[in-house]
């Protein structure tokens, strides 16, 4: 079939669809194991690797087809197919994003759109399955159209953020379990991200200052207008830093389609007892949800998504977006009626009801030398320091941090009277500025670096 032809035909189904009960189309799939280059990490340093996995069919897949779904996404240190993965007690994932740059049938409306997001893990996936979702049903019928316009399979892009906790070096291959299939039968659906697409500079994430009574909430909401009609496959909240829930509701139909809640581990889950605890620990869940049949959603219909985190305590780096799946599909009626194959998809058996909002997260080394008052010119942020160790500032008074490292550095408030930071994965160069309203001591980090680089701010 020429490439053309291809497309047209991947076009034709996804405009079309397929229509719920019909029969699956024939199948094919394969499970392939995918290996990145080889990742070399330092002990309890949280760092970002890009790594390009090349369509190879050793780190992509080598020929066009379709993304069925992971079945695995860890971390394993050889790449012996019984490889046990390295349990999250040692290398924590924060998050693990696959990328398919370039690859055709991206659909609009996506804070992420052109990128070719495919699939990731984050820490709401202790246990390295993505898409339980991924039943015989769903990957006969659906897959995410793995190919360039040229026909070929393009090379894959993989983010990680990773915490070693070993208290040595480690180096890692990160393996992925992927339904594939160059069957052409399917019908493409492309991964939606919708949140507060102005936060994309910070990675999606804001801080909750806290500060508020005991129970009270910190709401980040934001409206996404549907670009295409279409039919909405699956939805996963994803949701850390003191989320209690998130909700997707349809403004334009007036109905709630999900309220996902935030599933914390208990007591004894590695995520509270891991030691250094190097950032607030994440969910063991969020709600997810998926459907065969699909939310009708209209071109120009408005969802509001709104993420609720506790505001008692502070929680940097927070995030309350939505990761979906949609099918374009013009036969769909406004506001038709929901599906009734709705089902939950990422619920842990066990989880804490009372999640421990008031987490005061430690500052883990120790600033050194006297207070010297900010005099206006940029606090220091260099490998591995920040200079000084300790400042202080006044009320009101604008407090400036410049990066100058050959390696990315953070400036975070681990604990304080309000919560505050730079974008997380760190930065080495330009300035970051933070005016303090309230009095007190405020404890700062690396986020990247947490057990190495601290500095105190004094408020007066
Ligand atoms: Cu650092």
């Amino acid at each position: 079939m020429t490439t053309r032809k291809r497309l047209a035909l991947a076009a034709a189904i996804a405009t079309v669809g397929v229509p719920a009960g019909a029969a699956p189309a024939s199948a094919e799939e394969k499970l392939l194991t995918l290996y990145s280059p080889r990742i070399d990490s330092l002990p309890y340093v949280h760092d970002t690797h890009n790594v390009t996995l090349r369509a190879n069919d050793q780190e992509a897949p080598g020929k066009p087809g379709y993304v069925l779904g992971f079945k695995e996404m860890s971390l394993v240190d050889s790449k012996r197919p019984n490889a046990k993965p390295l349990p999250v007690s040692k290398m924590m994932v924060h998050h693990l994003l696959y990328f398919a740059p370039g690859r055709v049938d991206q659909l609009p409306g996506s804070c992420w759109y052109g990128a070719g997001f495919i699939s990731g893990r984050g820490e709401e996936h202790p246990r390295g399955t993505v898409l339980r979702n991924s039943s015989r049903a769903f990957r006969d019928r659906y897959g995410i159209n793995n190919r360039l316009a040229d026909g070929s399979a393009p090379d894959w892009r993989l983010t990680a953020m990773v915490m070693n906790h070993y208290k040595r070096p480690k180096s890692f291959y990160i393996r992925a379990r992927v339904w594939y299939t160059t069957d052409e039968t399917r019908t493409s659906v492309s991964p939606v991200v919708i949140g507060d697409c102005s936060q994309l500079v910070n990675g999606m994430a804001y801080d909750v200052p806290g500060g508020g009574k005991r129970g009270s909430n910190h709401v980040n909401s934001s409206d996404w207008v549907a670009p295409f009609n279409g039919r909405l496959l699956m939805a996963s909240s994803h949701q850390h830093g003191g989320g209690k829930y998130q909700t997707l509701e349809s403004r334009t139909c007036g109905r709630r389609l999900f309220k996902a809640p935030v599933y914390h581990g208990m007591p004894d889950h590695p995520y509270n007892t891991i030691r250094p605890i190097l950032h607030e620990p994440g969910p063991i869940g969020t709600g997810a949800y998926a459907t065969l049949t699909g939310i009708p959603i209209s071109q120009g219909e408005v969802l509001r998504r709104t993420a609720v985190h506790d505001n008692h305590n502070l929680h940097i780096a927070a995030m309350g977006f939505w990761a979906t799946w949609f099918v374009k599909d013009d036969s769909i009626r406004r506001c038709g009626r929901l599906p009734n194959d709705i089902t939950e998809i990422n619920r842990p058996r066990r989880f804490d009801r009372t999640p421990n909002y008031d987490l005061k997260v430690p500052q883990l080394a120790r600033p050194r030398g006297a207070f010297t008052a900010f005099d206006g010119n940029p606090l220091e942020v260099g490998d591995d320091f920040f200079r000084p160790g300790k400042v202080t500032a006044r009320v009101g008074e604008t407090v400036t941090w410049r990066f100058g490292g050959l390696r990315p550095h953070s400036v975070s408030v681990a604990n304080g009277p309000r919560g505050f930071s730079s974008v997380y994965w760190g930065r080495t160069s330009g300035t970051y500025s933070y005016t303090p309203r309230v009095k007190g001591t405020y404890r700062l980090v690396c986020l990247v670096h947490p057990t190495t680089m601290a500095q105190t701010l004094e408020v007066k």
